[in-house]
């Protein structure tokens, strides 16, 4: 979604500002602007990418203070003129906006009937011209947009500058992330920490209601009602170096192959050999408490909710804790019931996600206990929740989800093992469980290996219109997670289905045209599977079975065989050919296979 990059310092603005732009590419944009400060304001924004915005940014855009911005359109269509910055009909006051003004288009018809004349068709619009109006008469910047933000319905991360006062910037947030970076005597803003980790790792998450203004000296930072907050800078462990393609010819690709190290870094520190438990400080909870819960409640979006069925399974096998899964978005707006029994758990991958934001805030409400499984440290959806896991999976680049996936699911085994060993797992399973996850690295090593083979097949099925993705109880998220990732970067629609359910209804969809990639791991289901392979091919369907061993082949045209591990913990394997296999059918279509059209990397609209 879009990105916000502000500098105020020593140096010259425009090359830090579209560095910073740039970093914030993989989070899908439709168009860019940058404005600094020097004796009035210069502006520049294009409909395109930032390397359109670069060239046309002449020599001399001189000024050390500014802001960018790249922008995903939710008001008015992608153009130049809907580009942000947005400034007020005087100049004076130039704006930068993620999210969305509710009542904008009330504002917009108070400001016209007042005179002011709007250039474009944003709702971010009214707040330039609303802070213009008290800009003048107010004794400092941050009044002036307090005035206007206590006007505003919505959800916003901005940053403001003002011609009139040179050495500021102000930016503030409600739902949507605003992250300070603090420097040498300079000081920088970003929404995402991708677009300040070159310059530096000093940052100050600001909370819902905050605002800060920035001068080249340092900071400040108020809560809403204009109190001054103290805020402890957070030192990143990420650096710039994580945020190249290392080589490989996508982040995607670059993301998949980094699996081994992500997952062992999921897991490290985590194992206990002695006891064979989970050690899970991050929870804050003890193993009274722990045994409390009677219920699991997972909430994700997208691939994360797809993880969080995993996990759900996962918990059930280990701990016998009744668990499910439902999207986050769905959750948040259906009136829950919030019972005081259940352990909530919250998953995504930037931990800004505003669906499963906005769902944890209402756990919260309601007395609801919420478990975060987050990849950005410090992020909002950590700093909401009661206590969590981070993933440790580094930066997810790729707009479609990968490792972040994998390592959630790891995650989720650790989860369930811990809350297994509080009540009846044994200690010889615990050990079982333990001995499994320690084989995961090296075995996602092997199944990397067959890269070959999988593009192979990759080139073979990609040309058809339509696939099936089916799988049952462990197997089918990971069906759901193959045919997403599928339709996201290759655009081939695939449908996924509970294998079990297929003879009650999608069967009628299946012929020479509609191939099947099914998910038929080695577990007390395999017979049924293999009976549903012959159902298909009886109606003419081609197979493409993913599992444990080779395929009959009356039962499937072709196999990838993975290395078996625990039962419970085979889905997690399972997954890493359907990525290989969505990768190179998007490769071989020409997709734009790390910004995929229409999709954003964190969702941080509603
Ligand atoms: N509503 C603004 C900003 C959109 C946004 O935040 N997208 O992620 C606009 O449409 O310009």
């Amino acid at each position: 979604m879009c990105g916000i990059v502000a500098y105020v310092g020593p140096k010259d603005a425009a090359p830090i500002l579209l560095e910073g732009l740039q970093r914030l590419e993989y989070r899908g944009y439709d168009s860019a602007g940058v404005v600094v400060s020097n004796k009035g304001l210069k502006v520049r924004k294009v409909k395109g990418r930032v390397a359109d915005l670069a060239a046309a940014v002449p020599a001399r855009f001189k000024g050390t203070l500014g802001i960018g911005h790249t922008r995903w359109a939710t008001h008015g269509a992608p153009s130049d003129v809907n580009a942000h910055p947005h400034l007020s009909s005087d100049g004076r006051i130039a704006v930068v906006h993620n999210g969305i003004i509710e009542n904008a288009d009330e504002l917009r018809a108070k400001l016209e009937a007042d005179g002011v004349v709007f250039s474009s068709e944003t709702d971010t619009e009214v707040l330039a011209h609303l802070i213009a109006r008290t800009a003048g008469e107010t004794d400092s910047l941050e009044e002036a947009v307090r005035a206007a933000l206590k006007r505003v319905v919505g959800t916003y991360g901005i940053a403001v500058v003002d011609a009139g006062r040179p050495g500021e910037v102000v930016v503030a947030r409600n739902g949507s992330p605003i992250v300070l970076g603090i420097g040498e005597k300079e000081m920088f803003a970003a929404s995402d920490v991708a677009a300040l980790v070159r310059y530096t790792r000093q940052v100050v998450h600001l909370e819902d209601g905050e605002l800060a203004v920035l001068k080249a000296d340092g900071f400040r930072t108020f809560a809403g009602d204009a109190r001054p907050t103290a805020k402890e800078p957070l030192t990143v462990d990420w650096d710039a170096g994580h945020y190249d393609t290392g080589g490989y010819e996508h982040y995607l690709l670059k993301e998949i192959s980094e699996q081994p190290d992500t997952v062992a870094r999921t897991l490290r520190g985590r194992l206990d050999d002695r006891f064979h438990i989970a050690h899970l400080g991050g929870l804050n909870m003890d193993a009274r408490e722990t045994r409390s819960f009677r219920r699991v409640k997972i909430i994700g979006c997208g691939s994360a909710y797809y993880s969080g069925q995993i996990g759900a399974q996962l918990i059930e096998e280990l701990a016998r804790i009744p668990a499910d899964a439902e999207p986050a978005s769905e959750f948040r707006y259906r009136g829950p019931v919030v019972e005081p029994d259940t352990l909530y758990v919250a998953i995504s991958q930037s931990g800004e996600t505003y669906d499963t934001l906005a769902a944890v805030q209402e756990l919260k409400r309601k007395g609801g206990r919420v478990l975060g499984i987050v990849n950005t440290v410090g992020s909002a959806i950590a700093r909401e929740c009661d206590g969590g896991l981070y993933l440790h999976a580094g930066p997810e680049v790729s707009v479609a989800s990968t490792k972040a996936f994998t390592s959630t699911a790891v995650a989720f085994a650790l989860l369930a093992l811990h809350l297994g060993r509080v009540r009846d797992l044994s200690p010889a399973e615990g050990r079982r469980i333990c001995q499994g996850l320690r084989a995961l690295p090296g075995q996602i090593k092997e199944i990397l290996a067959l890269e070959p083979q999988i593009k192979e097949l990759a080139h073979k099925y990609a040309g058809s219109p339509s696939m099936m993705f089916v799988g049952r109880v462990r197997g089918y998220p990971v069906a759901r997670e193959g045919a997403q990732k599928l339709k996201e970067i290759s655009y081939v629609h695939a449908e996924a289905y509970p294998a079990s359910e297929l003879k009650h209804g999608p069967l009628a969809l299946i012929g020479p045209e509609m191939p099947t990639v099914a998910i038929v791991p080695d577990d007390e289901l395999l017979d049924k599977n293999l009976t549903t392979l012959g159902e298909i091919r009886a109606r003419g369907g081609r197979v493409l079975m993913i599992g444990h061993r080779a395929a009959d082949p009356r039962l499937a045209d072709d196999h990838v065989v993975v290395p078996k591990n625990e039962t419970e913990l085979d889905p997690i394997l399972l997954t890493i050919p359907l990525q290989l296999f969505a990768y190179h059918a998007a490769v071989a279509l020409g997709r734009d296979v790390d910004k995929p059209r229409n999709l954003a990397k964190s969702v941080t609209v509603e």
